[in-house]
């Protein structure tokens, strides 16, 4: 396997040392092949918000495994997470399953230009939608953690169709599209960003792209593959209130199984075959594993108090991180919404993945290592978010906190 992994981040290349390999995780917790255990807030990149192996969906999954493993036809179950969906999601009147964030990404880039008829997009620097190759432009994610320029492989002419802004930056997005007229399909983003760190949207700026999108007849596209069910059980849109034309969707909604979404406004959606020209299609989309999983999961957080659980663990975290820092007399800046955090090796504020590239990357791999030697998971990456569960306790949150506090003094 190149890197000894299955995708590039989980090498450890830029944190340094060897990967951990994992045995088995449960709750809030993973264990190594050596029986070592960790805290884990990686969560597998984002889908264990109830907490890995959740005795409710494990049962589910048992039951639905008896019926069988895949079906290749249509489900009864992709109509119950469907409507969840639906009903969850502002802007989605219909939806498609496929099988990863990458895929829902690449396949809502074509109904972009499918749908206006212009080829060029907008994206943000430090913004990560997957590895289609139009989104291989100054992206976050493996591409932002190993430092590679965009890669070999792409064509040139791909890539001349994809215009980059930096985050934040409402005045970039109006030049591109003073610059193009009548040729941009559409704005695409994370709504928070998850994949250059951890950056949150300053006030007003979905707002004014929801506007901009608006007055030049382009698509306004959430990728809420991190942020969908997890910002608010209705994603970012619901949690501030902009609703864009069409968001992508993945880890959550998946439970745990490999699953991803595209939905939106029904007049777009129904460009999609067969109910209209564009195609896309997949042998395991809808399987009848990755829905149960999914359903499972957004019955669980359609809880009462589920977010507010999330919210002030994550809040707690964040702050204990901080302080730790400070006390260590480190610079640091950081923040978190719902189950989402991140935090800088460097002074701040952080409105862009210019401003996060100021952070320290080598204190942070050493930091990486500390906290990896008191039991704590980390992402092995100063450029990816972190994610909080409903299984994170307490006393999870007391020993991370004091995990940090040995490290941040030892790495000062
Ligand atoms: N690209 C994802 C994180 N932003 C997944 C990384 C992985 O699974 O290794």
């Amino acid at each position: 396997m190149p890197g000894g992994v299955s995708s590039p981040v989980r090498a450890f290349k830029s944190v340094g040392g060897q990967p951990i390999v994992f045995d088995r995780v449960k709750g809030s917790y993973a264990w190594d092949v050596d029986g070592n255990r960790f805290i884990d807030y990686v969560g597998s990149w984002g889908p264990a918000i109830c907490g890995h192996s959740h005795p409710e969906v494990i049962a589910a999954l048992q039951e639905t495994l008896e019926k069988g493993t895949s079906f290749g036809a249509p489900c009864e179950l992709e109509n119950q997470l469907a409507e969840m969906v639906i009903d969850a999601v502002p802007s989605v009147e219909m939806v498609r399953f496929v099988n990863s964030g990458t895929e829902a990404c690449m396949a809502v880039l074509r109904l972009m230009r499918a749908y206006t008829g212009r080829d060029k997009v907008i994206k943000f620097e430090g913004c990560y939608h997957g590895h289609a190759d139009m989104f291989l432009v100054k992206a976050g994610s493996g591409v932002a953690t190993l430092g590679l320029p965009d890669s070999p492989g792409v064509p040139r002419s791909t890539t001349a169709n994809t215009l980059t802004a930096p985050y934040n930056d409402l005045e970039a997005v109006k030049e591109l599209f003073a610059e193009n007229p009548d040729a941009i399909s559409g704005v695409i983003l994370e709504p928070v960003v998850g994949n250059a760190g951890f950056i949150t949207p300053e006030p007003g700026f979905l707002e004014g792209l929801r506007e901009l999108t608006k007055e030049n007849g382009a698509l306004l596209v959430f990728d809420e593959v991190m942020t969908g069910f997890r910002i608010s059980y209705g994603g970012a849109q619901s949690r501030f209130g902009v609703t864009p034309d069409l968001t992508t969707m993945g880890k959550v909604i998946g439970g745990g199984l490999p699953v991803g979404a595209y939905g939106g406004k029904a007049e777009i959606m129904s460009m999609v075959a067969p109910a209209g020209p564009m195609y896309q299609a997949g042998t395991l989309s809808g399987n009848p594993l990755a829905m149960t999983a999914g359903i499972k999961t957004l019955e669980l957080l359609k809880q009462e108090g589920t977010y507010e659980k999330l919210e002030s663990t994550t809040q707690k975290l964040i702050s204990g991180i901080i302080q730790s820092a400070q006390e260590a007399g480190l610079n640091i800046t950081g923040n978190s919404i719902s189950a989402m955090f991140g935090f800088y090796l460097c002074e701040g504020p952080v409105r862009n993945f210019e401003d996060a590239k100021a952070t320290d990357t080598d204190k942070f791999g050493k930091l990486h290592r500390a906290m990896l030697e008191r039991g704590i998971y980390l992402a092995p990456s100063a450029f990816e978010a972190g994610f909080t569960s409903l299984a994170h306790s307490e006393d999870d949150i007391d020993a991370t906190i004091k995990a940090f506090q040995e490290s941040f003094a030892l790495i000062a």
